[in-house]
């Protein structure tokens, strides 16, 4: 037994859950565990001492046992405990016998002459239909994680998703390695609009994958899991061959595109990366001031060292680079102007926000200022309504780019509503990008 409490301990609880499975097995029965885990404990150890600490637990106890059949109650560790529900549990009876502990331990109790009350989180697993005896603690485990980390003082049944995270992220990686082998991912454009003239002046090449099962995945999903699983490098040089690939091929139609290409920093670290912009640059024949390199402002600031020799490689290159994300990170201003960026996209949160927010005025035309004042170019991200585009020109915002103007399109979408002027609105192309081109001068 538990001296503190004079609860069972967790091996004695789990010789009762034993022999519980058993008589459940025989009758096909269900039973109900519950895993009770205080929140805030820890805090009520180091602000009132670990005496008034044990008191409270020991009150816990007490009351836990008031609620449960007798002897199914145990004290798993610290402040955690067990409570089984021994026969005809259903989630309607489990979920009762939760909120009783809510409210119970809801309840002040008087601690040293003053008043504490807590809360607790609950996760609840049935058997046999969230597990079999070896995994079911270790699912009510799983669900109070879930009840806690969406803010505790609740209760939460055990769902497989909620284990499942590895099996599903392994297998998207796995499929994401045969989708880069087979061709699957392409390559969207989202065209970036010269504010004063409504011209089109590039296009920014955003990954797209179509999965055969799960659909359409987001960049934002599966891009993270390859850099975390190593796999952006290999992503990374599939774009940018993919990329100038499509620059040459636009060009044999008469268009010449101008494209930006968003870098993670894992690629920054890749000791190659600039040869191989430089080779796919030149096995395409493309001049290197047709691309740019996307670096969002958090990764630009925070690898100093690696960035500013990347960026200088890339600026010798020919390639512009472009400061993505702008006004989410900590920029020093110092080290900004030391950068040989040419560009600053404001973020699209305070695009977003313009038409409401005196802050995110503020902020975007700070921004603007800032980046003339440094000579850089700003272009608006995530323009999706006439009003932020109206007080975008009026900030003197040089490029735009949105929903407004237009969706990232296929290669193919591109370049038909650059020969034929058939888009979902009619906009001009920049004569400079049909201009007869010239092989690069490398
Ligand atoms: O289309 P959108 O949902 O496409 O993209 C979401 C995010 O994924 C954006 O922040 C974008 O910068 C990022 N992203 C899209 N394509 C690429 C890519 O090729 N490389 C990297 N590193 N990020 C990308
Ligand atoms: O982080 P980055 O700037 O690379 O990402 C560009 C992202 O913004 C892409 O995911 C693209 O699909 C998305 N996007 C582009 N225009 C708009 C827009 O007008 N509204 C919204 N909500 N997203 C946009
Ligand atoms: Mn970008």
């Amino acid at each position: 037994r538990d001296p503190l409490t004079e609860l069972p301990n967790r091996q004695i609880f789990e010789g009762m859950l034993a022999q519980a499975f058993q008589r459940a097995d025989a009758t096909q029965a269900k039973l109900g565990l519950l895993l009770i885990n205080l929140d805030g404990f820890k805090g009520i150890n180091e602000t009132l001492g670990h005496r008034i600490g044990d008191r409270l637990l020991r009150e816990v106890a007490a009351r836990l046992r008031s609620l449960a059949q007798p002897h199914m109650v145990a004290r798993q560790g610290a402040d955690e405990f067990l409570m089984l529900i021994p026969n005809d549990a259903s989630p309607q009876v489990a979920a009762e016998l939760a909120s009783s502990v809510l409210v119970s331990l809801g309840k002040p109790c008087l601690l040293d002459g003053r008043e504490a009350s807590v809360t607790c989180s609950i996760g609840i697993a049935l058997y046999p239909d969230d597990g079999g005896a070896s995994a079911l603690i270790a699912h009510a485990d799983a669900a109070m994680r879930f009840a806690k980390s969406s803010g505790g003082a609740a209760y939460c049944f055990f769902e497989s998703r909620m284990v499942d995270g590895f099996r599903d992220q392994a297998e998207v990686l796995r499929d994401l390695r045969r989708a880069l082998a087979l061709g699957e991912l392409e390559l969207f454009y989202q065209p970036k609009i010269h504010a004063p003239t409504g011209e089109i002046t590039g296009a920014e090449a955003l990954m797209r994958w179509q999965h055969p099962r799960r659909g359409m995945i987001s960049p934002v999903e599966f891009i993270p899991l390859a850099e975390r699983f190593g796999l952006i490098c290999q992503l990374g040089n599939w774009l940018i061959d993919e990329v100038c690939r499509q620059i040459h091929a636009w060009r044999d139609t008469g268009l010449r595109m101008r494209v930006a290409i968003n870098l993670s920093v894992h690629q920054l670290r890749q000791p190659d990366l600039v040869e191989r912009i430089a080779k796919a640059l030149h096995a395409n024949e493309i001049n290197p001031s047709l691309l740019t390199c996307e670096i969002t402002e958090t990764v630009a600031m925070e690898d100093t060292e690696t960035t500013i020799r990347v960026f200088h490689q890339l600026a010798k290159l020919g390639v512009s680079i472009s400061i993505d994300d702008f006004g989410t990170g900590h920029s020093s201003l110092s080290y900004l102007r030391k950068l040989p960026a040419s560009e600053l996209k404001i973020d699209r949160s305070f695009v977003l926000d313009l038409e409401t927010s005196e802050d995110a005025r503020k902020v975007a035309s700070a921004v603007i200022n800032l980046a003339k004042s440094l000579d850089l170019k700003v272009v608006a991200e995530g323009v999706e309504t006439e009003g932020q585009n109206r007080i975008l020109r009026e900030f003197g915002c040089d490029q735009l780019q949105g929903y407004l103007f237009a969706k990232p399109m296929s290669a193919r979408a591109l370049a038909l509503w650059a020969m034929d002027d058939v888009g979902p609105r009619t906009m001009n192309f920049r004569d400079s990008l049909f201009k007869a081109t010239q092989p690069a001068e490398l």
